[in-house]
């Protein structure tokens, strides 16, 4: 089985409905106010994570997940229903990326953890907001807004709770098999592990558990690409705790500095991971050798427990430890927890430009053409009613302050206004009530 840990799919929200365009009918009565309803809200895209899946697998064979649209507001005040959301389950340790950008969109780190990467359009108004005495008959309506669409990169980072980093043949999968229900392979040459493996772990009381993960050995210069390289280090960037495994026989404070080099090299904070030593195969030297090797390592700071994986030696004080040392998901989030993209829906910078052209007559037209603000979006949601809806739009952008700052790089009188094709006159704002 194929372990597939990185995915790409497309998410895509639904469309929000439209809103009505609807006046009152009723016998008697010549012409009603307008009792058009909202669209409904469209479906949204949600990523909630689970326990328990330990592959992006189970989202194979389909790659494309579309919410619905919004029901579209209806005459008599309406409302259209909203679309239900799609909520996809991903493994707890999920990180999606935006795949054109590159950034950051969801770090689904606890059970449950929710987030939204596509979101849906919100409805459209019905005609019935848009009266007011000044305008009795509004004969136009919004339509629904567009669902966000994009393309995700899910990438897989086991979420164990500890993992066991050491140099090949120092034990690692030997104390994975004596501490879990996990049944690695184990020999006495280098690079026995290839791929990572998992096992849980049991307190003693049977009540806590943990998982443990076992990645292939590091060696001097894997930085650099020597046996098997660093990739495997990014199951365990998202491990809270690192249990170092050194053979007591082989110099084990140089090599736990080589080790320390090559995580240095590949993430920095991993060295700020809570992290213990197991000192192993303390059955193949003398007991004084051991302590000379503990009393060697202390200058590392970190505690240091003497184990023989093969002989099951000092292993339930290393259960212990771990136990008692594993810092809370909470805990750890707050400190490790990918900057992720905000919810807020960000409105692009306005950009005004002066154009300048020669009508037919020879008489040269101002023109200023806007971009983002939010106008041409505004403007998008009255496409069906354009005309009727002109001169509402102009007073929305004047509220908004459209005309301010296009007096402030020097608009004119008689000056157009061109948003997203719609032109509009430009007329200085002589309303001092709202400073
Ligand atoms: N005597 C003794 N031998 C051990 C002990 N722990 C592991 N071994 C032996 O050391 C060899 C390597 O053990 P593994 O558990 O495969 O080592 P590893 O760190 O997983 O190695 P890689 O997967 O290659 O990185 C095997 O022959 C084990 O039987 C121990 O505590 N005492
Ligand atoms: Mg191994």
């Amino acid at each position: 089985m194929a372990f597939r840990d990185i995915l790409e799919i497309e998410v895509i929200g639904g469309n929000g409905g439209d809103g009505s365009m609807s006046f009152h009918r009723a016998k008697y009565m010549e012409k009603g106010g307008p009792d058009g309803g909202h669209g409904g809200k469209g479906g949204s895209i949600i990523l909630r994570a689970v326990e328990g899946v330990e592959s992006l697998e189970r989202l194979l064979g389909r790659r494309k997940f579309k919410a619905g649209t919004g029901n579209g507001g209806e005459g008599r005040l309406r409302n259209g229903s909203d679309a239900e959301d799609i909520i996809i389950d991903v493994p707890v340790g999920t990180t999606a990326f935006d795949a054109e950008t590159g950034k950051a969109v969801a770090d689904l780190i606890t059970p449950g953890q929710l987030k939204t990467v596509a979101r849906g359009g919100a409805g459209g108004r019905g005609n019935s907001v848009f009266a007011s005495s000044t305008r009795q008959a509004p004969r136009f309506s919004e339509i629904g807004v567009r669902g966000q669409k994009r393309k995700l990169r899910l990438e897989l980072r086991l979420i164990a709770d500890v993992g066991l980093v050491g140099y090949p043949n120092a034990g690692k999968s030997s104390l994975l098999a004596a501490l879990s229900n996990a049944n690695p392979m184990i020999a006495a040459y280098p690079f026995t592990t290839l791929s990572p493996i998992l096992g849980v772990v049991s307190a003693k009381n049977d009540e806590e558990r943990l998982t443990l993960a076992d990645i292939p050995g590091i060696i001097e210069g894997a930085s650099e690409g020597k046996g098997l390289g660093l990739e495997f280090l990014r199951h365990i960037s998202r491990t809270r705790m690192l249990v170092y495994v050194l053979d007591v026989a082989v110099d084990p404070a140089r090599e736990l500095q080589a080790l320390q080099a090559e995580l240095r090299s590949y993430d920095p904070s991993l060295l700020d991971s809570m992290a213990l030593i197991a000192l192993n195969k303390i059955d193949t030297v003398e007991e004084d050798v051991a302590m000379i090797a503990e009393d060697e390592l202390a200058k590392f700071g970190l505690p240091v427990l003497q184990v023989s994986a093969a002989e099951k030696m000092g292993l339930s004080e290393l259960r212990l430890a771990l136990f008692e040392l594993l810092p809370s998901r909470e805990l750890w989030a707050q400190t490790h927890a990918l900057e992720v993209e905000s919810d807020l829906i960000v409105v692009p910078a306005l950009e005004l430009e002066l154009r300048e052209e020669a009508d037919k007559d020879g008489q040269v037209e101002r023109i200023w053409m806007v971009k983002g603000g939010g106008f041409e979006e505004k403007i998008e949601r009255f496409a069906r009613h354009l005309e009727d809806a002109a001169e509402y739009l102009s007073g929305v952008f004047k509220r908004q302050g459209l005309y301010n700052a296009l007096k402030r790089v020097g608009a004119r009188e008689g000056d157009s206004v061109d948003i997203g094709g719609l032109r509009f006159e430009y007329f200085e704002d002589n309303d001092d009530s709202r400073r």
